[in-house]
């Protein structure tokens, strides 16, 4: 394996592809969740993004099949975003969050408390989907300490489930690779993924696999519900590879839950406003949780925000047993909570996502992309095709000696090809803006159908 020192190669001022950096010049951001060396060897620069496409260095349109990172949903360069953006930078680039508030804030948390299904009812803002997760799994156990149960602890995940890269959501999250370089880390136990040999290739909701939510059951019979503060799932899987929900399984959850007095997490970070076709997972399955995470789609990308959405019941009681009312009752909020820019943003995100009923559009070309993805089968490599909404995976058949190298080596193609897509593990995942045309949906599946059957 080179070493980052053998990395230091001449510069490659000729090539448009390094936006004029030199190779060593690369090397001092560290880049996330990436391979290092091969990006800073092969780079794949983006210098901006306009509706369904990235540009890149060399000056190409990119057909950007996963609206950035399942973020920008309503399309990239949104202009009332940009406007929105710019004057707050220019009134009020930055508000202190604790005890002093300003009015974005809370109109910014009335617009998500209409939108989120009845019930879930006070926002709590934050940074990112990771933050958004730690901060849930914090509320929830404070919630039952001030219940005057505070031996209810234990966090429940689901293998496969995501809920990003801090140490609550690592903990509860069940991909290993995201897990295995950070030994434990908090207390949590796991629900089997739901992924189901006889359901593969299902078009949207699978059919088998309801009984998988019975493992709660079995979980507080080792645990003891005493022992359990909360469930956390996303709705719909998406990092993992869309792994949809059986039908049936998400009610069972809650109804699991209600009856042994455990808290049930709806992480719709990737989810939340539009993705599947509805406003909400919660909405579709028609399953209303304690507590809901959002981020991603909350400001179109544009700024970084998460949010926490709690039950009226969860707020109440923190404002019911907070001592004297001048002091926080729930101890947590960061520098950058309800930041003014991110508000701004996010109003002008809700703004386009009523206005432009972003979640119907989605639900109405929804068909046409899973008619389209599901034309893939009997490819090579091809062992399944999951889809929901306007999301889709494609799980590959692992390389005998290198087992994520496919979907690698298909997403290098694609971007030569002028297309980006995503890559993890064994999966291509598909998450187009909502706002593709049918003509691009073509082309997305055209070039899949081209390059994966070329790779070895
Ligand atoms: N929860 C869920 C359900 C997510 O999808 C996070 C939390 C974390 O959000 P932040 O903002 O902290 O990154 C996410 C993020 C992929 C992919 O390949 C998806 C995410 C991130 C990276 C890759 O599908 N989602």
């Amino acid at each position: 394996m080179a070493t980052a020192s053998e990395h230091v190669l001449p510069p490659n001022e000729d090539d448009a592809r390094w936006a004029g950096l030199s190779r060593a010049e690369l090397e001092a951001y560290w880049m996330p969740f990436s391979g290092n060396r091969q990006f800073k060897d092969d780079p794949r620069m983006i210098v901006g993004a306009h509706d369904c496409y990235l540009r890149s260095a060399d000056g190409r349109d990119i057909l950007d099949t996963l609206s950035g990172l399942w973020c920008c949903s309503f399309g990239h360069g949104r202009s009332e975003i940009a406007e929105a953006i710019g004057r707050c930078a220019k009134e009020l680039a930055y508000s202190p969050p604790f005890q002093f508030g300003h009015p974005m804030a809370f109109q910014l948390a009335n617009r998500v408390r209409e939108l989120t299904p009845d019930g879930l009812d006070h926002v709590f803002f934050t940074n990112s989907g990771s933050e958004s997760a730690d901060t849930a799994l914090k509320m929830a156990k404070a919630y039952w300490r001030l219940k005057g149960r505070p031996e209810k602890t234990r966090m429940i995940g689901r293998i496969k489930g995501y809920h990003g890269v801090n140490v609550g959501g690592t903990s509860v999250g069940g991909i290993v690779g995201n897990r295995k370089h950070f030994g434990s880390l908090m207390e949590s136990d796991h629900l089997s993924a739901t992924l189901l040999p006889e359901n593969r290739f299902s078009r949207g909701t699978p059919e088998h696999g309801v009984h998988l939510a019975d493992q709660l059951e079995e979980l507080v019979g080792l645990h003891d519900a005493s022992n359990i503060a909360a469930v956390v799932v996303e709705p719909m899987s998406g990092s993992a590879g869309v792994i949809v929900p059986p039908a049936g399984y998400l009610k069972r959850l809650r109804e699991i839950c209600d009856k042994h007095d455990i808290l049930l997490v709806f992480d719709e970070v990737l989810t939340g406003f539009g993705r599947t076709g509805s406003d909400f997972g919660a909405t579709l399955f028609g399953v209303t949780p304690d507590i809901m995470t959002l981020a991603k789609n909350i400001t179109n990308g544009a700024v970084p925000m998460g949010a926490v959405v709690s039950s009226a019941e969860i707020y109440r009681t923190f404002m019911d047993n907070g001592g004297p009312d001048y002091v926080p009752e729930f101890p947590h909020g960061y520098t950058y909570s309800a930041h003014p820019i991110a508000c701004a943003a996010g109003l002008a995100a809700m703004d386009i996502f009523e206005h432009d009923r972003m979640a119907e559009r989605a639900g109405a070309m929804a068909p046409y992309f899973e008619e389209q993805v599901h034309q893939l089968k009997g490819l090579r490599h091809i062992v399944d095709i999951r889809n929901l909404g306007m999301a889709a995976a494609i799980q590959l058949e692992p390389h005998p000696r290198e087992a994520t190298r496919r979907p690698f080596e298909i997403a290098m193609r694609c971007w030569e090809k002028g297309m980006y897509v995503r890559f993890a593990a064994d999966t291509i995942q598909l998450g187009p803006p909502f706002i593709v045309e049918r003509e691009q949906v073509d082309q997305m599946c055209n070039i899949l159908a081209d390059v994966i059957p070329t790779i070895d």
